[in-house]
Order: C-alpha cells, then structure tokens, then sequence
C-alpha cells in the first residue's frame, strides 16, 4: 500500500516535470465575433469552477455563467479598481433579505462586467477580453461575506494554442484550472485574504 503510494507519487511528479512543456489540452482556438468561444463558470457556495479562467487576449468567448449553489451569487469581471468599486456599493447591502441584490451602481467606467444570478438561475452573455496581458483580471462575488470565503477567481491569459502568457496572481482563486500543465501554480493551499489587496 505505502510502496504503491510512493510509486504513484513519483510518476506524479515525473510527468508533472514533463507537463511543464506541454500546452493546455484540448488546445484554445480563440473566439471571433461572429464564432465566440464557449466559456462556461460555474458558480458555487463560495467559489468559483474554473478559479483560473484561461483567455486568449482581444478574444470573443461566450461566458456561460451558471449558478449551481443554494445562494445568490455574483460574477464581476475586471481589475482590482472595478472590484473595490464594487465592493464599496455592495458594502451597505451586505446580508440583505433573501432575493437579489438590491440595485446598486459604480462610477463610469467602473462597471466591469456584473452578473448576479440566484440559484439555479444561468446566463449567457458576450466578452470581448482585453489585449492588455499586463493588466489582471479578477473574478470576485460581492455579496455578504462571499469574497471573504474564497470566492474568488482570476483571468490567466494563454495564447492561441494554450500557451500560457500570464500567471494569475497568486492566491486569488481557490479552485485551479482544470488541467495539469500548470506547474505549481496558484496552490490553494496558499490563499490569503483576497480583501487584504485593496488599498
Ligand atoms: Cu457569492
């Protein structure tokens, strides 16, 4: 039992070494306007599926946004300025009665994108994703208490074909991407306070 243990471990770690040049499978043929790349997130009691969303930068992808747990939940897309915006308006509506969010608002060209959905309930809405590498892009819920228990996630952008441009910015999901060819990155076991990097 431990020798199988250690024999798996080892094989683990060989082709973990090897994956490191592998690109993403099945590889990303980036979304057009007119043939947007399906992207699907699923959103839980409290987090998100994928927490590192791969994207192809100036692609069109096709969010399919799903809530698969029992609460409320929200889906912000953008930088960290957009988060904290949104996390001001959303302050004084923490805990609300049961039901949506009340409506709240951000300054211009603070918006981002927003989707708020209740349970069960899905979406699916267009996204162009910047051409800006060298900005990140964070998935964060606003409501009540949800950021602070780990709901959470980033943009990693890949280029055509799945090769890995960026690294998120570590500790900002909870959940890795599901596939092997990222070597040691965004250990959930690392995760502080995503709150703790607003200013
Ligand atoms: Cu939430």
């Amino acid at each position: 039992m431990l020798v199988t243990a250690f024999v798996l471990g080892s094989a683990a770690v060989f082709f973990g070494a090897c994956a490191q040049t592998v690109p993403a499978t099945p590889p990303i043929t980036p979304g057009v306007p007119a043939s947007p790349r399906q992207v699907n997130i699923i959103m839980k009691d409290y987090l998100y599926v994928p927490g590192i969303v791969d994207l192809v930068p100036g692609e069109t992808v096709r969010l399919n946004v799903i809530n698969g747990g029992l609460e409320v939940h929200e889906l912000v897309v953008g930088s960290q300025a957009v988060q904290t915006a949104w996390a001001a308006a959303e302050k004084p509506a923490a805990n609300p009665p049961p039901g949506p969010t009340p409506a709240v608002s951000v300054p211009p060209g603070m918006e981002g994108l927003r989707i708020v959905l209740n349970s069960g309930e899905s979406t699916s809405v267009l996204y162009t994703v910047p051409r800006d590498v060298g900005q990140q892009i964070l998935l964060q819920c606003h409501i009540a208490d949800h950021l602070e228990r780990g709901m959470a996630g980033a943009v990693r952008f890949v280029g055509a074909g799945g090769v890995i441009l960026t690294r998120p910015p570590a500790g900002s999901a909870t959940t890795s991407a599901p596939e092997s060819a990222v070597p040691s990155a965004s250990p959930a076991s690392a995760v502080p306070s995503p709150a703790s990097a607003a200013p």
